[in-house]
């Protein structure tokens, strides 16, 4: 088993380069922070056979890191990627990730492109962008699932009016129908879609819509934000369509703030898990410069993002997700 050093601009950072370089399995033996908040971390690329030898790497790590200067946040770059890491630092990014855009940009910079050009395309080669997976002659149920207030019910008019453009038939749908004024809302978009609206009881309750739902081919499900309820609700409506109804398929999309906290992207990712879900959308990428830690998130969550939402306006404020619109975000910090 070998001792390594890693750093980092944080200990988030440190500890995301780490699990990068050296697997899920690598322990933090010991850290070290720096005044200007860099953190080097000793880890252990295997797990230790027992106490002591947990212990004796760790004096060993320790000793290590006594000897070594504080570590610097300021790495030494390639000519010619100083604007990508300014600009990637300005929305966010975190060193692996500008680590990482820099030096794929540094290794082609002979081709006489400009850097932040390169850049763009490395950008759109390392997020998962999720694919649209409508069979044709059933019915799809998209759930959508999030924090309360992160935009569930704005998301879902505004996929509808894409969906109705598209000449798709679809119905709007709602267990939050115990909140004030949220059916009523769902039934103003509704109406603006020409489109059906459920007020449901529980979820499992729309698996006695059947006969109603072989005329449609997408229901936008919205949910109430209390995610231990709406998990268990979404779980119990595919078991129950599993047994009666082979032609109506439900799959989950988490609905991610950008301005929420790191620990709120967190909760819902692993509260909503077993749910599986098939992708997120990323919201209220108006309301901050650096929206480059919620695409973060998804990513290394292996969640791909299917949509991005950066302003109330259900017309002009939603964008699919694509490799253009999220070097557009870490570059520029908004969409253009
Ligand atoms: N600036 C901005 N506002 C947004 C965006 N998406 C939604 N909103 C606003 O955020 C507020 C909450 O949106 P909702 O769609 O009601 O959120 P929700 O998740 O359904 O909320 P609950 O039903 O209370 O759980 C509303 O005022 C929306 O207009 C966005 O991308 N940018
Ligand atoms: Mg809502």
């Amino acid at each position: 088993m070998q001792i390594h050093e890693v750093e980092g601009n944080n200990m988030r950072d440190a500890l995301e380069r780490a699990r990068s370089v050296h697997g899920d399995g690598a322990i933090v033996l010991t850290h070290r922070s720096a005044r200007d908040g860099g953190v080097t971390l000793a880890v252990a690329d295997g797990t230790p056979g027992g106490a002591r030898e947990l212990e004796h790497l760790r004096s060993e790590a320790r000793g290590l890191l006594g000897k070594r200067r504080a570590p610097s946040r300021r790495r030494p770059r390639a000519p010619g990627t100083e604007d990508v890491e300014r600009v990637m630092r300005a929305t966010g990014a975190s060193q692996v990730l500008i680590d990482r855009v820099a030096e794929a940009v540094a290794g082609r910079l002979p081709e006489g492109t400009h850097p932040l050009d390169l850049a763009a395309e490395e950008i759109g080669l390392v997020f998962p962008v999720a694919k649209a997976r409508r069979t044709p002659g059933t019915t799809s149920v998209f759930a959508f699932v999030g924090h309360t207030g992160v935009g569930k019910t704005t998301s879902i008019a505004k996929l509808g009016a894409r969906f109705v453009r598209a000449g798709k038939r679809v119905a709007l749908a709602t267990i939050d129908a115990g909140s004030v004024g949220a059916v009523e809302r769902l039934r103003a978009y509704g109406e603006i879609l020409r489109a059906p609206v459920f007020a449901l009881r529980d979820a499992a309750q729309l698996a006695l819509e059947l006969d109603f739902l072989a005329g449609i081919d997408v229901v936008l499900l919205d949910t109430t934000g209390d995610l231990a309820r709406d998990t268990r609700e979404i779980g119990e409506l595919r078991e129950v369509l599993s047994r009666t109804q082979a032609n109506v398929t439900v799959e989950t999309y988490l609905v991610l703030s950008a301005v929420g906290s790191l620990a709120a992207l967190d909760g819902v990712t692993s509260a909503t898990r077993d749910l599986q879900p098939a992708g997120c959308v990323i919201t209220k990428l108006d309301e901050t410069p650096v929206p480059t830690p919620a695409l973060e998130h998804a990513m290394h969550v292996r969640l791909p993002i299917a949509f991005l939402s950066d302003g109330p306006d259900i017309a002009r404020n939603f964008h699919r997700a694509t490799a253009d619109t999220f070097a557009d975000l870490i570059l520029r910090g908004k969409i253009s």
